[in-house]
């Protein structure tokens, strides 16, 4: 790549963000630095895939010179999660792997678990984003930033870790689990950062309670919460019972892990980082390319990934774009909130929902406690819907009955779809370390 537009603009605003040369580039020159990197990139793929020169022959290219605009991309095959696992481990790599420094993997809930590598360069570009998503969020050199993401071959905790290292924070490995020590560690240490998926910053929140901690008198100013879809209730919920600003992070590990888009303090749409991910938004039926404010599937595209370069990727994840000019000064495209994967949408007697919207209807109700599972079953040739919430200590068993119904009222009202409500001890339903798992699923076991 030439230095050119890269790295040392002068002419950009230099007061945003940790790497403002970047993070305020003028569009027209964020553009002409991607296409220099899609071409890259896309050679990269060419030379050393030969999957990938197969079916971009096919797609009528011959070679990376043919992508000429950035609207080229469009003639690119796009790249699904089965084509990993159709050649796994290691066959969608661009190098071989003993010049790799790191693997990890996502286990899928079939088959063989999905496998990305990283180079030398990979692992430090990535510190690098990891580093300005968590100065985007508010994050700051000399903070103590508390890691409850896991651990090992999920990418969230040893992402967050090199990005919280890379800052000049410093970090606290704490994984997930082991919840009351957490929250000594909090407390003691003076955290100022939390890093965890939202549905375990709240069981934190909750030992805390039950311990007589009182988390709200915490350090803590800053939380980064992804990896798992969550509501704008759940945002306001976790402000409530912790003292810090409720960031919402995105990121997948087939594109890279953590550190694909984060909100800045605005907490209005997550910034996409541009100089190093080409973002679409397609419809997923069609797959014809949708307009910015349109819903439908994230497609992302990788620009200077050297182990793994992926072509169009379709994330499963449904958003919508937009490259209006947030008030922080940031000039990247926000992705406005990624509201569940295309995978855990259910269609309910013809209506299409996902949990986060029944999750909105459900949390800051005044008798619920923040934790629910929807189960799915087949009656007869129907699909019913239990929604499993639980009641906040102190309710009586005897009112348990009447806040159901309502419960119920409010979710056919506000979602349209009828589910049972059943209302369960305080304490009964599972308490998540990672990703919560909201439905459980047993259509297909015939229950
Ligand atoms: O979850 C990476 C990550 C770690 C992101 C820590 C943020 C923080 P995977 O395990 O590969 O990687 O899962 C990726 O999780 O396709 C989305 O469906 C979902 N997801 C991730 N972040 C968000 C978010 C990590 N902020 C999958 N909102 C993605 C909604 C999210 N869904």
């Amino acid at each position: 790549m030439s230095a050119a537009v890269a790295v040392h603009d002068r002419t950009a605003r230099r007061t945003v963000g940790l790497h403002p040369e970047v993070e305020a580039l003028p569009r027209e020159r964020l553009a002409a630095l991607q296409l220099e990197r899609l071409r890259e990139s896309l050679r990269r793929a060419w030379e050393q895939v030969p999957w990938q020169r197969e079916r971009l022959q096919r797609a009528g290219l011959s070679g990376a010179q043919d992508v000429r605009t950035l609207d080229d991309l469009r003639r690119l095959p796009f790249t699904v999660k089965t084509d990993l696992r159709d050649h796994y481990p290691f066959g969608l790599f661009a190098l071989p792997v003993e010049q790799l420094a790191r693997l990890h993997a996502s286990s899928g809930t079939t088959g063989k678990p999905t496998v990305v590598g990283y180079s030398a360069a990979d692992l430090n570009t990535w510190a690098d984003l990891m580093a300005r998503t968590l100065h985007c969020a508010g994050a700051r050199r000399g903070d103590i930033v508390h890691n409850a993401y896991g651990y090992g071959l999920f990418t969230g905790g040893l992402g967050m870790h090199a990005g919280a290292e890379r800052l000049g924070a410093v970090v606290v490995p704490a994984s997930g689990g082991g919840t009351e020590r957490q929250v000594a560690l909090i407390m003691d240490f003076g955290a100022r950062v939390l890093c965890a998926t939202p549905s375990y910053a709240l069981a934190i929140a909750e030992v805390a309670e039950a311990q007589g901690v009182d988390l709200r008198r915490s350090a803590l100013r800053v939380g980064l919460f992804g990896a798992e879809p969550w509501s704008e209730a759940m945002r306001r919920e976790i402000q409530a019972r912790l003292p810090l600003k409720a960031i919402d992070n995105y990121g997948l590990s087939e594109i890279m892990g953590p550190g694909v888009a984060v909100e800045c303090e605005q907490q209005d749409g997550l910034h996409g980082w541009e100089d190093h991910f080409l973002f679409e938004v397609v419809d997923p039926d069609t797959q014809a390319p949708l307009p910015d404010g349109a819903a439908g599937e994230l497609v992302i595209t990788t620009l200077t990934r050297q182990a793994l370069p992926m072509l169009r990727y379709r994330t499963r994840d449904i958003t919508r774009l937009t490259r209006v000019r947030c008030a922080c000064g940031r000039t990247h495209a926000r992705l406005l909130r990624v509201s569940g994967r295309n995978d855990d949408m259910l269609i309910v007697r013809g209506v299409n929902v996902f949990p986060s919207q029944i999750e909105a209807v459900l949390i800051g109700q005044p008798h619920l406690a923040p934790h629910y599972q929807l189960v799915l079953r087949r009656r007869g040739s129907l699909d019913h819907v239990t929604l499993e919430a639980e009641a906040v200590p102190g309710l009586a068993a005897l009112q348990y009955d009447g806040v159901a119904r309502e419960v119920a009222h409010r979710v056919k009202s506000t979602v349209g779809i009828t589910v049972e409500v059943v209302l369960q001890a305080p304490g009964a339903l599972p308490r998540s370390q990672g990703k919560a798992v909201r439905v459980r699923d047993l259509r297909k076991k015939g229950a």
